[in-house]
């Protein structure tokens, strides 16, 4: 039986990826290195540093750790700028409902985000009461695509990990998911999260009680 809803937060319950995107382009330019929408893609739910890696590629090299450093700093301020401006019209169409229906249908629910702002995100949207607990960047030290945020989440609940549906919107949210025993439900395109055990094309799609019943 299905126990508790393990929610990812951006890009399910909220969109920052724009204000991520700023904030690298910004740091990439500073830098002088190119960054595009395209290549910010490759940075959903990936950690902060691993983020900084894959927008470095091969210029890695030509900087020491404290300058590394120094430049997750820097995005991570310029981030928080725009997080400021944050608000409830930041939730994404449906995930008011469906924070409603999982409560309704008595379910736990947990946010597990790579996130180390998490906490001001659900701050910014006025939800942070909503959870049964909240897990985020500074949870576990493995990050996704490993299966630690999931089943750290799961412990705090304390719900076995087959007790629990896991919705993300990033391929290694999904991987985690799976490894991590849940039932990975991807939001997204095919292309992106088709590997999960079922998948929505966005938030407004879930119809979780049509999709609970059926499971078996
Ligand atoms: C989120 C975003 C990622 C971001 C990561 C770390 O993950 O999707 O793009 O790099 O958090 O964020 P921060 O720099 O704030 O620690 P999730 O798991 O909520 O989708
Ligand atoms: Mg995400």
């Amino acid at each position: 039986d299905i126990k508790a809803i393990i929610l990812d937060l951006d890009g399910v319950v909220t969109e920052t990826s724009e204000y991520h995107f700023q904030g690298w382009k910004r740091l990439a330019e500073e830098e002088g290195i190119s960054f595009t929408r395209e290549d910010n893609e490759q940075l959903r739910g990936v950690s902060r540093s691993k983020s900084l890696e894959l927008l470095l590629g091969d210029y890695i090299d030509n900087y020491t750790k404290e300058e590394f450093q120094e430049m997750m700093d820097r995005k991570n301020g310029y981030y928080q700028e725009y997080l400021t401006e944050m608000g409830e019209e930041d939730l994404l169409p449906g995930a008011r409902e469906l924070l409603d229906e999982i409560k309704e249908r008595g379910l736990k629910m947990a946010i597990a985000s790579a996130s180390r702002n998490a906490k001001t995100v659900l701050k910014g949207l006025d939800i942070t009461q909503e959870f049964n607990t909240i897990s985020d960047g500074y949870s576990v030290e493995n990050a996704k695509p490993a299966p630690d945020i999931f089943l750290h989440t799961a412990k705090k609940l304390g719900v076995k990990p087959e007790e629990c549906v896991v919705l993300e919107d990033a391929e290694s949210g999904v991987d985690a998911a799976l490894a991590a025993d849940m039932v990975a439900v991807g939001v997204g395109p095919k292309e992106r999260v088709g590997h999960g055990d079922y998948r929505f094309d966005s938030t407004a799609d879930i119809n979780l009680t049509e999709f609970l019943d059926n499971l078996k």
